[in-house]
């Protein structure tokens, strides 16, 4: 097999495959550092800095704004799952105040089941969160989710602020279709190569 074969087969299946790694602490939780959102799927409605919720930064955060109760925006995990596992699967990260009840409640959808969930103070920072379990939504035990749909529910005077989602019980990637695809072509170059290097 050519030298340049393997590099082509090497790169193909490390871009099909995710590794798993080191850890993160947000907000005293501790995470893989692959757990946390990984693109915006859908944009719903108005929103003030949607991208805020992708990766583990609890700086910033997105929210809808103005409020609109149809606005929704639907965030996916390209790198890793959700799974319902044991306990809740994953947090959501809200900013509040920093004291209790400070908190917007988060209304998500999953698999076309919707739930609302109140957010409950850290402890650090103007930091709420909410611990969600995938069983509220139907997801058998060991079934893995990729999709979260986060509404711009509102009380008050804001809109829920979304700053990050991490999952707890962290999974493999649901492979996308570009992604099958890429991986078959490695498995073809690969075999395709073999059979070269056997005539
Ligand atoms: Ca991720
Ligand atoms: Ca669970
Ligand atoms: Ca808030």
């Amino acid at each position: 097999m050519s030298r340049g074969l393997w590099m082509v087969a090497a790169v193909v299946l490390v871009l099909g495959c995710a590794a798993a790694n080191a850890s993160i602490v947000l907000a005293g939780q501790v995470y893989d550092d692959n757990a946390f959102v990984d693109e915006i799927i859908a944009i719903h409605g108005s929103w003030t800095n949607p991208a805020a919720v992708i990766g583990p930064n609890i700086m910033s955060y997105a929210q809808n704004n103005p409020p609109d109760a149809e606005a929704y925006l639907l965030v996916g995990f390209a790198d890793n799952s959700i799974v319902n596992g044991a306990g809740p699967d994953f947090v959501l990260h809200e900013a509040g105040g920093t004291l209790p009840g400070e908190g917007e409640p988060a209304k998500i959808t999953i698999n076309g089941v919707t739930n609302t969930y109140p957010t409950v103070y850290s402890g650090v920072g103007g930091t709420h969160r909410a611990y969600i379990d995938l069983g509220d939504f139907g997801v058998a035990p060991g079934g893995r989710v990729a999709a979260v749909q986060l509404w711009g529910l509102y009380s008050g005077l804001s809109g829920t602020e979304f700053m990050a989602i991490g999952a707890l019980n962290n999974g493999e990637p649901i492979p996308a279709p570009g992604a099958m695809w890429l991986v078959g072509v490695g498995l073809c170059v690969l075999r395709g190569s073999r059979r070269l290097t056997k005539a």
